[in-house]
């Protein structure tokens, strides 16, 4: 047996954190090769940590605004997903997939900048397949108004109706709103700033979201506009952090009830 078969950087496959720690170890891997910025191991335990509340599952109300953000996605004019460090890290090959099956481009769109990091995010993202990637080019871009970090430069989001935004910082979706577009964000987070200004806000880890509307996507791609309108016009963002926050407190009673059993 070749060795290290049963184990990724060190870690046995049977330990009972091992996905988690797979994940940290790409963001770890992401952040020496330049893909994550020094900030997005931070966010990354921020993240770890909302998982935990929501039982490191896709919950209900996650699943509802997935579908509802699909459904944006398939109608919309000119959508386009931002993509940063973090994500590019933990998810090129689906993000990529998703990307070609709704026919979306992919921006680079950075909230650290530093030398070197659109190259190393490019060639993650074309080595996952991905063949149209904006936010590359000084030269093509412009400047989000009202917008003073990093992010206020953009390329195709300029001209975009509707603009994901996965583990984000509050300003940009703030300023997009402003400017009338429409904002899917996905943060574990429910109460962000990025998740309260958004229209659809995914409370859930970007690790099952992207596989999620993948297979969200095939099945919706054999719906006609009206169902697709429709699907959106039920959904309530509102509403939707409301129970996703419900769910969370639910959750934590139980384990609070639980807690303690394995130690008596
Ligand atoms: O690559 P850059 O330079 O664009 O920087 C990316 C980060 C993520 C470092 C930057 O946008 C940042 O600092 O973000 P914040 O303000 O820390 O917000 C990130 C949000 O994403 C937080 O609310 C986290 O809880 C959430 N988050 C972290 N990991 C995940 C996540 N949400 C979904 N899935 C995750 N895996």
């Amino acid at each position: 047996m070749p060795l290290n078969e049963n184990k990724s950087h060190g870690v046995p496959k049977s330990h009972p954190r091992f996905s988690s720690l797979k994940y940290r170890h790409k963001i770890i891997e992401g952040m020496k090769n330049l893909v994550v910025a020094e900030a997005g191991l931070i966010a990354h335990g921020r993240g770890e940590c909302f998982d935990y509340i929501i039982g490191e599952k896709t919950i209900k109300t996650a699943k509802n605004a997935i579908n509802a953000a699909v459904a944006v996605l398939l109608t919309a004019k000119r959508p386009v997903i931002s993509v940063n460090g973090n994500v590019a890290a933990l998810v090129p090959n689906e993000l990529v997939a998703l990307s070609k099956l709704l026919n979306i481009p992919l921006e680079i769109n950075l909230f650290y900048s530093k030398e070197g990091r659109i190259k190393a995010i490019t060639e993650v993202l074309k080595n996952a397949g991905a063949t149209d990637i904006k936010g590359t080019n000084e030269d093509m871009m412009t400047e989000l108004t009202g917008l003073e970090s990093n992010r206020r430069k953009v390329d195709f989001i300029a001209k975009a109706d509707v603009v994901m935004v996965p583990l984000e910082d509050g300003d940009r979706t703030e300023t997009l709103k402003k400017l009338g577009k429409m904002v899917i964000a996905v943060d574990l987070n429910p109460i962000s700033r990025t998740a309260l200004w958004a229209d659809i806000t995914i409370v859930d880890n970007i690790i099952r979201v992207i596989p999620e509307m993948i297979e969200t996507a095939k099945q919706f791609k054999k719906l006609n506009k009206k169902e697709l309108i429709e699907i959106v016009n039920n959904f309530n963002n509102k509403l939707n952090i409301q129970k996703t926050l419900d769910l969370i407190i639910d959750y934590i009673t139980k384990q609070k009830e639980e807690a303690f059993k394995i130690l008596e």
